[in-house]
C-alpha cells in the first residue's frame, strides 16, 4: 500500500520536476493528482510513463489524499495550503511563505530530517530556497567537524529560478543580440540578462539586502544552527539551470582543507569532484538532472584563523526545489506515515 499523492503547480518548472523524481524515485504512489491553475487546465504532464490531465487546484478536495506537493509561490499557496492541511492532507510547500515560521519545520532532509515531527503542528512543511539548500548540504559535515562561526557567499544563479519567463527572456535576449532588429527589453530582470549579470535577485530590503540575500541568512540559521553568521551577494549570471556558489567559511577550529575533502567527500547528497587542474571542478551545464550538490575548489584561506573556500554548484530544480521536496516526503513516509 502506498500514498495519494498531489502536486499542485504541476504544469511549472518545479511541478514537472516533481512529477518526473516522484517517478524516478520510485515513491510509493498509489494515486496521483496534478493540479494547476484554471488557465492552464486540461494540460498534459508526464509522470514516469505515463501522461496525466491537470485539474484544477480552485475546486479541488484534499479529503482522502496524504501528501500534497505544492510548487504554486506564496500568494495560491496561502489560498490552498490550509484547505489541503484542514483536510488531513500534509502540505510540503515550496513557497517562501511559511518557512519562517516557527511552528513549521523548515527541512533539509541531509541536515535536519529530525525536524519532520514539526509537521504536527500545522500538517505543513517548508522546503528552502534553492540557494539555500545547497549550501547547508555543504555545511553541514563541516560544522559537525569544526562548529562554523561565520559564512561569506557569492550566488551565480540560473534564470531558471525566477521560473519559466525568466529562461524565455534570456533565450530570447541571446537571440537578439544577433539579430538586433528584434529588440527584447528585460522584463522580468531589471536589466539585459544576456551576456551580462545583475547583482539583484526578489526585493529590496530596508537594510540595502536583497530578500534573496536575508533567505539565506534566515533559512541557514533555521536549518542548520542560529549562531551561524552568514552575509550573501546574490547575483542573477546567464545560465539556464544550475546555481552556484562560491562559499568562504571560519570556523571555530582549525580544518585543513585535506580533511575538509575528506569529509565532504563521504558526506550525504555530495559528490567531490576536485582536482587541483584545468576542468577539475563542476559547471552548472554539468549538474543539470542530478540530484548531487557538487563541491570542488577547497582549499585554505590563509587571510583568516581557520578558513576554507570552496565552489558549490546543484541543480536549482531539483536539490534546489523538487528534489529536495520529495527527499522530505522521503522522509515523512519512512518516520511518520509508515505505508509504503
Ligand atoms: C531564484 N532562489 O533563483 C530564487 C527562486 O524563495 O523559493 C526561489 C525563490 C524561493 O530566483
Amino acid at each position: 500500500m502506498g500514498y495519494k499523492v498531489v502536486v499542485a503547480g504541476a504544469t511549472g518548472n518545479v511541478g514537472r520536476e516533481m512529477l518526473n523524481i516522484l517517478a524516478e524515485r520510485e515513491f510509493p504512489v498509489d494515486e496521483i493528482a496534478a493540479l494547476a491553475s484554471r488557465k492552464s487546465l486540461g494540460t498534459e504532464v508526464s509522470f514516469g510513463d505515463k501522461t496525466i490531465k491537470t485539474k484544477d487546484l480552485d475546486t479541488f478536495d484534499f479529503t482522502g489524499w496524504d501528501i500534497a506537493l505544492f510548487a504554486v509561490g506564496s500568494g495560491p499557496t496561502k489560498e490552498y495550503a490550509p484547505k489541503a492541511a484542514a483536510a488531513g492532507c500534509i502540505v510540503i510547500d515550496n513557497s517562501s511563505l511559511y518557512r519562517y515560521d516557527p511552528q513549521i519545520p523548515l527541512i533539509v532532509p541531509e541536515v535536519n530530517a529530525d525536524a519532520i515531527h514539526g509537521y504536527k503542528n500545522k500538517n505543513i512543511i517548508a522546503n528552502p530556497n534553492c540557494s539555500t539548500a545547497q549550501m547547508v548540504v555543504a555545511l553541514k559535515p563541516l560544522h559537525d567537524r569544526a562548529k562554523i562561526k561565520r559564512v561569506v557567499v557569492a550566488t551565480y544563479q540560473s534564470v531558471s529560478g525566477a521560473g519559466k519567463e525568466g529562461m524565455d527572456e534570456l533565450w530570447d535576449q541571446t537571440k537578439a543580440v544577433y539579430n538586433p532588429v528584434d529588440d527584447v527589453p528585460p522584463k522580468k530582470f531589471s536589466k539585459q540578462i544576456a551576456f551580462n549579470v545583475i547583482p539583484h535577485i526578489d526585493v529590496f530590503m530596508d537594510s540595502g539586502e536583497t530578500k534573496e540575500e536575508w533567505k539565506m541568512v534566515a533559512e541557514t540559521k533555521k536549518i542548520l544552527d542560529p549562531a551561524i553568521k552568514v552575509t550573501a551577494t546574490c547575483v542573477r549570471v546567464p545560465v539556464f539551470v544550475g546555481h552556484s556558489e562560491a562559499i568562504n567559511i571560519e570556523f571555530e577550529e582549525p580544518l585543513d582543507w585535506q580533511e575538509a575533502q575528506d569529509i565532504l567527500r563521504e558526506a550525504p547528497g555530495i559528490m567531490l569532484v576536485d582536482k587541483r587542474e584545468p576542468g577539475g571542478y563542476i559547471t552548472p551545464i554539468e549538474c543539470v538532472g542530478e540530484y548531487a550538490t557538487y563541491v570542488s575548489r577547497v582549499r585554505q584561506d590563509p587571510t583568516i584563523e581557520n578558513g576554507i573556500s570552496l565552489w558549490c554548484v546543484s541543480d536549482n530544480l531539483r536539490k534546489g526545489a523538487a528534489l529536495n521536496a520529495v527527499q522530505i516526503a522521503e522522509v515523512l513516509g519512512q518516520r511518520v506515515l509508515k505505508k509504503g
